[in-house]
């Protein structure tokens, strides 16, 4: 057995809840040693797995590494919210009852750690100082060496932010155990994997996986789930939101925008962007975050937020100089970078991944994300991805050359837009800007992206992703929709709503808009509207930009000669929505009677339309 005292004494951890807790969870999970960590100590620890091979060097001051390959992204079905309040059930959170699964889980991680170190991770979701500092300490137990590096880089850790918190007991318990990856029979029905949060109790119990989210527990499970949780029960909001900063050079004006957006529509690409070369010398961008943002209503009346991370754990696919530049220059050699089960030259220490640029033709030395030689590959394997399509990166937001001066500033960022967008390939025009908050929260409720495959939807019907929280609720969507709108209310100074779409395409499937860096151009619009600089077109589903209202300067040919139908509302087809978003969200018993009101508005304004 570890002697746990002896170890936390070493490490200066003096607040006796974290103690005690270290000392409870030691004995149960059966770890030989225990082993207190900071960010000061990320040097040792890489060497440490790189000596044991867990990491394999990609460049200097750059790392690699592989999961097992079961084990590759979060498992939804795997992912339970527990309390002990029944009314806590959602459509989307998996409720469970809060003592049977801890029952659950203390029984799998019995013991599950013997042989092993237990590393403990004390770790704070904010910039220390923040007002949500009591939501944000958690301290994260896991028996994997590479579970702590991935947590250097993406939470603040050491000892003194668990130290100094102003109620020593307010902390988040995260334990985090491996299992045998080999026995889990992960997508079977005798999956053995559990990845639990007990919402009420503030404590996440994950067993069966290294990977990401269900491993990462400062991230999604406390970032995310638990977060919104006890974002809930204290009146502030969490959500799976980007946030960027746009700076007008010219008037010295700051705008801050975050938003929400289902996966594969381009949020890690927009909250990295960069200004469009026609608008450099007006506009410059700055990154807060690609992923979290925690929003609450300041002493002022105004709604503030901050990216809770400290870095990014981006999807490598389709990553590069155009989509996303300022990932690229994070991930140069020096920055510490982690890739994770992306393609790997054991010879150049290279790394590649589908979408990073051309595929190397010489294959000497490539290894693909499991680890097979691609040189040998044969019959339909040769053309079988490189790179898991769930492949990462890692790298720290002070990597990110536009990261924003004041990121780590624990005030906040004042919020003047929230956004939503999904991929949608008609109905939905570039951007619609959405005075009213009930109906701006009924458009995130609404939010979703077309349907990828047949077995994921029907054609032309969304796969419905409320703020793009759908896998990470933890409690009731009723619930949810009249928390955001009691936020709402107690602001003075509103930030304005919209939605964007990048993704419309033209009867021959290409894209109408370009995307990417031009995607400033319907956001500066946005901010222009909400100052009342530009008044826009009013139609039935919210305010859209004329066509001389847009910053057009450097756009090319063939996005000008789209631009008025990205900037049409096709009524029939939105008519049809409304059908499909009355069944959505008739799931939710109990909706606000506002957010009703606000659909049948925008129905009937659909109607006279
Ligand atoms: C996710 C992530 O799973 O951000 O959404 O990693
Ligand atoms: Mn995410």
């Amino acid at each position: 057995m570890a002697d746990v005292a002896a170890a936390l004494d070493e490490a200066g951890l003096t607040n006796p809840h974290v103690r005690e807790y270290v000392e409870h969870w030691a004995g149960v999970t059966g770890a030989d040693r225990i082993e207190v960590v900071s960010a000061a100590d990320d040097a040792r620890l890489v060497q440490e797995a790189l000596d044991a091979g867990e990491l394999l060097p990609a460049g200097e001051g750059r790392y690699y590494s592989r999961s097992y390959f079961k084990d590759t992204a979060r498992a939804e079905e795997r992912t339970i919210v527990a309390t002990s309040d029944e009314n806590d059930k959602g459509v989307y959170n998996n409720w469970r009852p809060a003592a049977e699964m801890k029952d659950k889980l203390v029984g799998l991680m019995k013991g599950a750690s013997a042989g092993k170190t237990m590393y403990v991770i004390p770790y704070l979701m904010a910039p220390q100082g923040s007002p949500l500092e009591a939501f944000a300490a958690g301290v994260e137990l896991t028996d994997n060496r590479n579970v702590v590096l991935q947590m250097i880089r993406m939470a603040r850790v050491g000892v003194s932010y668990l130290n100094e918190l102003a109620d020593p007991d307010s902390f988040v318990r995260a334990v985090h155990v491996t299992g045998d990856l080999e026995n889990l029979g992960q997508g079977t029905p005798d999956d053995q994997r559990y990845f639990v949060t007990v919402a009420d109790e503030r404590t996440i119990l994950h067993y069966g996986s290294s990977y990401g989210g269900n491993a990462l527990l400062g991230k999604i499970a406390h970032g995310l789930r638990q977060g919104s949780f006890d974002g809930w029960k204290n009146g502030f909001l969490v959500e799976q939101f980007m946030l960027l900063g746009i700076v007008d050079k010219e008037t010295g004006k700051k705008y801050h925008i975050c938003g929400g957006f289902p996966s594969a529509s381009g949020k890690t690409n927009l909250a990295m962007t960069l200004a469009p070369d026609a608008l450099g010398d007006r506009y410059y961008v700055e990154f807060y975050g690609d992923d979290i943002a925690w929003l609450w209503v300041g002493d002022d009346g105004k709604l503030y937020g901050m990216n809770p991370e400290n870095g990014v754990f981006g999807v490598a696919k389709d990553t590069n100089e155009k989509t996303n530049p300022t990932a690229v220059d994070s991930i140069v050699p020096g920055t510490g970078a982690i890739f994770t089960n992306v393609a790997y030259n054991e010879k150049t220490q290279d790394v590649w991944w589908e979408g990073k640029g051309e595929k190397p033709t010489d294959l000497d030395g490539w290894l693909d994300w499991k680890g097979d030689v691609i040189a040998d590959r044969t019959g339909e394997e040769v053309d079988a991805p490189w790179a898991h399509p769930n492949s990462r990166f890692t790298t720290t937001l002070e990597n990110v050359p536009n990261v924003a001066s004041d990121f780590e500033d624990p005030k906040g960022v004042e919020i003047h837009g929230v956004i939503f967008g999904g991929r949608t390939r008609d109905r939905e025009p570039l951007v619609r800007a959405i005075d009213d908050v009930a109906e701006g929260v009924y458009d995130g409720l609404t939010l979703g992206a077309e349907a990828t495959a047949a077995a994921d939807g029907l054609e032309g019907v969304l796969r419905y992703d409320p703020m793009s929280m759908r896998p990470f609720m933890s409690y009731s969507e009723a619930d949810y929709a009249a928390h955001w709108l009691e936020v709402f209310s107690r602001a003075t100074t509103k930030p304005i709503f919209a939605h964007v779409n990048w993704f419309q395409r033209g009867d021959d499937g290409r894209f109408l808009w370009p995307g990417y860096r031009e995607n400033l151009r319907p956001l500066v619009w946005l901010m222009q509207y909400a100052n009342g600089e530009v008044q826009g077109e009013r139609t039935p589903v919210g305010v859209i930009p004329t066509r001389e209202e847009l910053l057009l300067d450097g756009l090319d040919e063939q996005a000008l000669a789209d631009l008025d139908t990205v900037l049409t509302i096709d009524v029939d087809r939105w008519r049809e929505e409304i059908g499909h978003r009355e069944k959505h969200l008739s799931q939710f018993d109990g909706l606000p009677e506002e957010i009703w009101e606000a659909h049948r508005r925008v129905a009937a304004a659909l109607d006279d339309a």
